[in-house]
Order: C-alpha cells, then sequence, then structure tokens
C-alpha cells in the first residue's frame, strides 16, 4: 500500500472547527499505512492540492468525508476528477451523507467504497483488503459493488470508545497549526471542537442520526475526555470547549465526574443535550455543571405543540410545558438554554399550516418572556436527507422526493436547501416561510444573541431599540430597517447557517 489522502470538503466560510471526522479516521490508520491530510476549509485551491499528491504517483486512497450541504460541493467534482485523471486510486467516502444516501453515491459510478457508521474498524481494514488485493465480503460496516449489484455488509457493534486510539494531533499540526482550528466564539479566545460519543439513545423520526446509530449510544469516560482536553490546553492553549457530540449529556454520572474533573481549569463550554434528559438531573448536579464552565446547551425544543412533539416521535418525554418549565430551570442555574425551533412542519390544510406556524411564535414570545437569556434558534422545516427515516415516507406522500443523482444534490435547487425561491417542501408557500424569516428578523432584533461576538453591547442596545416597537406590537411584515443594520452595519450572525 501506498499513501493515502484523506480529504475534508469545505464545509465553513469561517471558523474552521478540527476536523475530528478525517482526524479519528486517520488514528484508525495510524502507524500501520501513511497517511496525509488535506483540509478544505483551510485551503484556498485544495483541487490543486490534491492534484499534486496525486501527480507524484505516490498515492492510492482518495477518502472523503461527506456530510449533507456545501461538502457536496467539493467531494463530487474532486472525485469525479480523480476517477478521469487518476483511475488506479480507489475513492472511499463516508461520514454522514455517505451513510445515509449510499445508493446514490454508488450508482454515481465514481465512488468505490463506503464505508457507513463508524470507520474505525473497517477502514484499516479495507485498506489491508485493498492491499493484498483480497476479498471484502466479510468487513462490516461497509458499502460495495458485486457484479453491480450494491452490497450492504452488517453493521458493527459500537465500539469501546476508550480503547480507540487517541487522535494524531501532533501530526495534524504538522499539516495546518492547531491554533488556526482554535478560533475565537462566545466560549472563549481558542475554542477546542471535542466529540465525546458516538449515537443517540433516542430515535426522532426527522433525526439522520437514527438510521445508523438506531438508538444505541456509547460514550468516552470522564478521564478520558479530560486527558484529551487537558493535552489540548497545555500544548495549543485551548481555553473553551464546543462538544460536537450528538448528545453530550446522555449520562448524569459522566456529566457530573467530567465536571468534578475540569472545574479548576477554568474552561467554558457547551454542549447538545435533551430537555428531558437534562430535566431529570438533580440541582446539585446542575450546579456543578455552571460552576465548572458549563455556559450554554443547545437543545432541540422544535415545537410547543405537543401532537406534533409526538409526530416526530422524539421519544422520551417532552412537552410544551416542559419546555418551559424549563427554561425557568435553567435560569435558576444560569445555565443559557439555546432552543432550536422548526416551524411550518406539513398538516392537512394550509390553514393548519400557518396557524401552526403563528402558535410556535407566540409559544417562542411566551419562553423570551419566562427566561430572556434563551437563545432561539429557529428554522424552516426542510425534511434532514435521510432515506429510511420515519418521517421519510410521510414527507414524500406529500409530494417532496430527493434527488435521483449524485450530481443533483449539487444543482442550484438543492445547494442552499433555497426553501424561499423553490419551496422543496409542497405545503409551504413563501407567505409562510416570509413569517418565520420575518419574525426571526424582528426577534433576533429585539433580542440580539449572545454568541454574536462581533456586536458591542452598545450595537446590541441600539439594534434592540430599534426592534422593540415591532416586537411589542407583533407587526413583523417587511422589517427592512432591522435587516438592513443587521446586514450593511452588523453583519449578524445567523447560527444555524454554520451549524451552531
Ligand atoms: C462539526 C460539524 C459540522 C461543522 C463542519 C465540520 C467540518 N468537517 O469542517 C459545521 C458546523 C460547519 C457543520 C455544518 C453543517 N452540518 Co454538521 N455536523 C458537525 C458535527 C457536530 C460533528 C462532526 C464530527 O466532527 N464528528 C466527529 C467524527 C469523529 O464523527 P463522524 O463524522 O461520524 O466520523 C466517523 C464516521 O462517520 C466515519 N467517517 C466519517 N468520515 C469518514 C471518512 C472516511 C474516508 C471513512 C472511512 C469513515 C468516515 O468514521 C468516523 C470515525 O468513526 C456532526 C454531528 C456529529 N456528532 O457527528 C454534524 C452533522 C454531521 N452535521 C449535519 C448537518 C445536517 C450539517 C449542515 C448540512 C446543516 C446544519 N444546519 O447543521 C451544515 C452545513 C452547513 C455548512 N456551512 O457546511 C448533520 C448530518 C445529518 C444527516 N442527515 O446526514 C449532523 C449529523 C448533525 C445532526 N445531528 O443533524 N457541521
Ligand atoms: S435526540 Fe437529537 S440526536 Fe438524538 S435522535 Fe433525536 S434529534 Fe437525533
Amino acid at each position: 500500500m501506498k499513501r493515502v489522502l484523506l480529504f475534508n470538503p469545505r464545509a465553513a466560510d469561517h471558523k474552521p472547527r478540527i476536523p475530528n471526522s478525517v482526524l479519528q479516521v486517520a488514528a484508525s490508520i495510524e502507524g500501520k499505512f501513511d497517511w496525509v491530510i488535506v483540509d478544505g476549509n483551510l485551503e484556498q485551491d485544495p483541487w490543486k492540492k490534491i492534484e499534486d499528491y496525486f501527480s507524484t504517483g505516490k498515492f492510492d486512497v482518495f477518502a472523503l468525508t461527506v456530510m449533507p450541504g456545501p461538502q457536496l460541493k467539493q467531494a463530487i467534482p474532486f472525485s469525479k476528477h480523480v476517477k478521469e485523471k487518476f483511475p488506479d486510486i480507489k475513492i472511499i467516502w463516508g461520514g454522514y451523507f455517505a451513510s445515509n444516501q449510499g445508493k446514490v453515491v454508488m450508482e454515481s459510478g465514481y465512488v468505490d467504497y463506503i464505508v457507513y457508521g463508524p470507520g474505525d474498524k473497517t477502514f484499516p481494514e479495507l485498506l489491508s483488503a485493498l492491499e493484498k488485493n483480497s476479498p471484502v465480503e466479510h468487513l462490516s460496516n461497509l458499502i460495495f459493488k458485486k457484479e453491480n449489484q450494491i452490497i450492504k455488509s452488517r453493521k458493527d457493534e459500537l465500539y469501546d470508545q476508550d480503547a480507540l486510539p487517541r487522535l494524531p494531533y501532533q501530526k495534524l499540526n504538522g499539516f495546518y497549526p492547531i491554533k488556526k482550528y482554535m478560533g475565537k466564539t462566545f466560549l472563549g479566545q481558542h475554542t477546542i471542537a471535542y466529540h465525546s460519543s458516538v449515537g443517540c439513545p433516542f430515535s426522532c423520526a426527522f433525526c439522520g442520526i437514527v438510521p445508523i446509530y438506531e438508538a444505541r449510544w456509547k460514550g468516552k469516560s470522564a478521564e478520558t475526555i479530560y486527558r484529551d482536553i487537558k493535552f489540548l490546553k497545555e500544548n495549543f492553549g485551548g481555553d473553551s470547549i464546543e462538544f460536537h457530540d450528538n448528545n453530550f449529556f446522555v449520562s448524569e454520572k459522566r456529566t457530573v465526574e467530567f465536571s468534578k474533573l475540569i472545574r479548576n481549569e477554568n474552561m467554558i463550554w457547551w454542549g447538545e443535550g435533551r430537555i428531558d434528559t437534562i430535566d431529570k438531573y438533580s440541582d446539585d448536579s446542575l450546579a456543578i455543571m455552571r460552576e465548572a464552565g458549563c455556559k450554554m446547551i443547545f437543545f432541540g425544543a422544535e415545537t410547543g405543540n405537543d401532537a406534533i412533539l409526538h409526530l416526530m416521535d422524539k421519544g422520551g418525554t417532552q412537552t410544551g410545558e416542559q419546555i418551559r418549565r424549563f427554561a425557568a430551570r435553567m435560569k435558576k442555574f444560569d445555565i443559557i438554554p439555546e432552543y432550536s425551533f422548526v416551524l411550518g412542519t406539513p398538516a392537512a390544510t394550509e390553514e393548519q399550516v400557518m396557524k401552526q406556524i403563528d402558535d410556535d411564535i407566540t409559544f417562542i414570545r411566551g419562553i423570551k418572556e419566562i427566561n430572556p437569556n434563551t437563545e432561539i434558534i429557529i428554522y424552516v422545516y426542510s425534511p434532514v436527507p435521510t432515506e429510511g427515516s420515519g418521517l421519510f415516507n410521510s414527507v414524500k406522500s406529500q409530494g417532496f422526493s430527493f434527488p435521483q443523482k449524485l450530481e443533483d444534490w449539487i444543482s442550484p435547487q438543492w445547494e442552499n436547501f433555497d426553501l424561499r425561491k423553490n419551496p422543496l417542501t409542497p405545503w409551504l408557500k413563501p407567505y409562510m416561510i416570509d413569517r418565520i424569516k420575518n419574525f426571526e428578523t424582528v426577534l433576533n432584533g429585539y433580542y440580539p444573541t449572545v454568541s454574536d461576538i462581533k456586536l458591542s453591547s452598545f450595537k446590541k442596545k441600539m439594534i434592540s431599540a430599534l426592534s422593540a416597537m415591532r416586537y411589542k406590537w407583533k407587526v413583523y411584515d417587511f422589517p427592512y430597517e432591522i435587516k438592513a443594520v443587521q446586514k450593511f452595519w452588523l453583519r449578524y450572525r445567523q447560527p444555524e447557517w454554520e451549524g451552531f
């Protein structure tokens, strides 16, 4: 085996984060196979870099991580060019898009293998098989072609996370200085992106995690997380942490143990959790988390409507009443709840769709009254590209369909999920999307987000004053003056564009 080129296609225009997906894949082959990393987030012209590497003739694998959205804009054309120009190079895709859309990826004809789900065991095994030219049928977590048939092999149990090799941070630092990945956020000057668990024990109908992990979750121990964070703090100056887990707070015991270990390190941290899980935490646990630096937690509140919550099949026990109560509880412990809502869910009639949007707006206003510090993120309902999820069949029957060809995923229609110009969800009319977007503008104007580090407190006060009358009198239409200030003066940060 020659060398492996690991590629992280561009996902972020600014604030590049430690590329944990390719780094963990690199860890799985470290010491066994030689590898290099090209990070699309930090390269002006990543194709040139890739072409230069491949032109040396010293490589025989191109391995990419691919999540839905902008990463496809490099993953698709680059894979195609590599196949055309360097036909001997094997192309391997992994990550959430590749795992959930295996059929369309394999039918493209230019991807040789997909490692679906965790790649820690399959990737090195696949490379060994390719090296020896031996069969791959017996490998788990693999999608491949045999006699023109697409075969999906069996799924492994989740691996013991503490037994996985440590991430090769020092080696990454040789390709790209790690400091570049630890930019300033509202949490601190040098924020670490860390991933401490895989999967999620729940099975929400709309979620892309579910078909892969099937309601399983496994985490690193508190000691392992602490060891890694301390390493990044001492060697690269990290002072704060974004936990990138789908659900960091599954185990109260682990959260408390980690809090006890980290509390003297002066680190501020953030993670994603569930309201009904953390609502079961004791007051003592919440107090120690805050003391240990837990400043904000992201929650999928989704809606205040219990019937829709039920339809979303979120599992657990979340209700509208609980969402409200919990906002008050978080206030008591000075932890900012970051609630995300999904507006514009399908309903039987146009009137019902609109009524639900207005009900959710009223609900969100109520949350802000209970705890004004609550951060609100609003998404327009857009089906998550997950074949096989519970909601997939329901939206399909409403006339929605996913692209049938891999290239179509980067067509202008799909590129930005541009619902306003090109409604992909037939039940959502442009005036409904206007209502959602205009309310969001007025809300964000009246309550500027704490996570925008570019916004001075003077500017926050100015924009809040500008939006006050509209918010008070619920006049949301045509909020051009707020938009103008946000766009040209404050360059307002829209949290949903870059995921966090
Ligand atoms: C960090 C992150 C981002 C970063 C980008 C990171 C980067 N690469 O530069 C940012 C914030 C930009 C981002 C954006 C988006 N993201 Co994102 N993101 C994540 C997050 C939180 C962590 C990814 C990560 O580092 N995981 C850690 C690694 C170790 O795990 P892993 O990726 O699963 O990798 C393992 C396996 O998948 C596999 N594997 C992965 N890649 C490869 C490659 C090869 C070759 C092999 C062999 C194996 C392999 O092996 C790895 C080790 O076991 C995940 C959620 C999550 N917890 O994973 C969401 C997630 C991947 N994102 C998601 C989405 C939808 C998006 C967006 C498209 C939409 C949005 N609003 O969030 C946007 C796109 C917008 C944009 N501008 O790009 C979804 C995908 C869901 C789906 N249906 O497929 C996820 C799962 C979040 C979620 N819960 O919904 N994201
Ligand atoms: S709780 Fe979050 S990560 Fe878990 S299945 Fe539901 S949406 Fe997905």
